[in-house]
């Protein structure tokens, strides 16, 4: 039995592609997700498999594959996404705390393959992450 968890081993077996991913579908409406925010730049939508009594992922509209592929032309748009994130964690009601995560490439366990941050919280959380 391995010790990674799934997610892990997804991540692991996750490949950077040209094709569109799963939260390109979102942005376009093509498939559904319980969004909880939207602007001209950015999407909020819970994740399908939460993590923490609230976990939802901030992502760009255009699809920078990951962290890695940002440019300096994406400055604006990335503190953007930060900011949207505090915001919608406001609105969750997360006054006392929460996690970002940002999962970077095979190493970081990153599974989608288009940008997302996640916001986790209502419980304690830990360190080290695993
Ligand atoms: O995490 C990718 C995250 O995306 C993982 O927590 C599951 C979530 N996910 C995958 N598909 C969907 C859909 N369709 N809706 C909502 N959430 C989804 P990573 O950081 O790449 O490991």
């Amino acid at each position: 039995r391995s010790l990674l968890s799934d997610e892990v081993e997804k991540a692991k077996g996750a490949k950077k592609t040209a094709e569109p991913t799963i939260f390109s579908k979102i942005v376009d409406k093509s498939i559904p997700a319980d969004i909880i925010y939207e602007d001209e730049q950015c999407l909020a939508f819970r994740d399908v498999s939460p993590q923490a009594p609230v976990h939802f992922l901030v992502i760009p509209k255009s699809p920078i594959p990951g962290l890695s592929d940002a440019q300096d032309t994406d400055l604006q748009l990335l503190g953007h996404l930060l900011l949207t994130a505090k915001r919608v964690a406001e609105r969750e009601d997360l006054s006392n705390g929460y996690r970002l995560v940002i999962n970077n490439g095979p190493d970081g366990a990153q599974s989608v393959y288009h940008l997302h941050i996640h916001i986790l919280g209502g419980r304690q959380m830990s360190w080290p992450p695993g």
